[in-house]
């Protein structure tokens, strides 16, 4: 009995720890919008879905200060992109793994930056320093680059 349970203990113990999905929608209601517009306690491993509803959307990991010029393949260390998502013949749907734990930033990178102007931004872990809120008035101020 006790030598089951040691064993059933230990077998536990050697299994990753179960990942977490995140959900989010893209263009929610025809929106430049991410739904949430920010996950916390996300970490490496886990997943997040977006699913594409409207329009033709990307999410692509940009930085803190220049929100709206992420580069096709998503900005930094950890950084992703989901490619654009056409939804004309239907909802798409993109699964991205987190390679950290880390904070990271997310815009859409559609018509050089005019949806991230529009506040189309997505917050992976924002901090104290860093607000989603913060963030997105960037994104809002920040001039279009030609
Ligand atoms: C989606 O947007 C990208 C970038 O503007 C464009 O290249 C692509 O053709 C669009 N897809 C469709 C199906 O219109
Ligand atoms: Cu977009």
């Amino acid at each position: 009995m006790h030598f089951t349970a040691l064993v059933a203990t230990v077998a536990a113990a050697a299994l990753p720890a179960l990942a977490a999905n995140f959900d989010v929608e893209v263009g929610a209601n025809n929106g430049f919008v991410y739904a949430p517009t920010s996950i916390s306690g996300a970490v490496a491993g886990d997943t997040i879905t977006f699913t594409f509803t409207s329009r033709n959307h990307t999410a692509t990991t940009t930085t803190f200060n220049d929100p709206c010029t992420p580069p096709a393949g998503g900005f930094g260390t950890g950084g992703f992109d989901t490619g654009f998502h056409d939804t004309t013949s239907g909802p798409q749907v993109a699964v991205i793994t987190l390679q950290d734990s880390d904070t990271h930033f997310v815009a859409c990178r559609q018509a050089a930056g005019a949806h991230c102007h529009a506040g189309m931004t997505f917050a992976i872990n924002p901090t104290d320093d860093q607000t989603y809120a913060e963030f997105l008035q960037n994104a809002l101020n920040d001039p279009v680059h030609p």
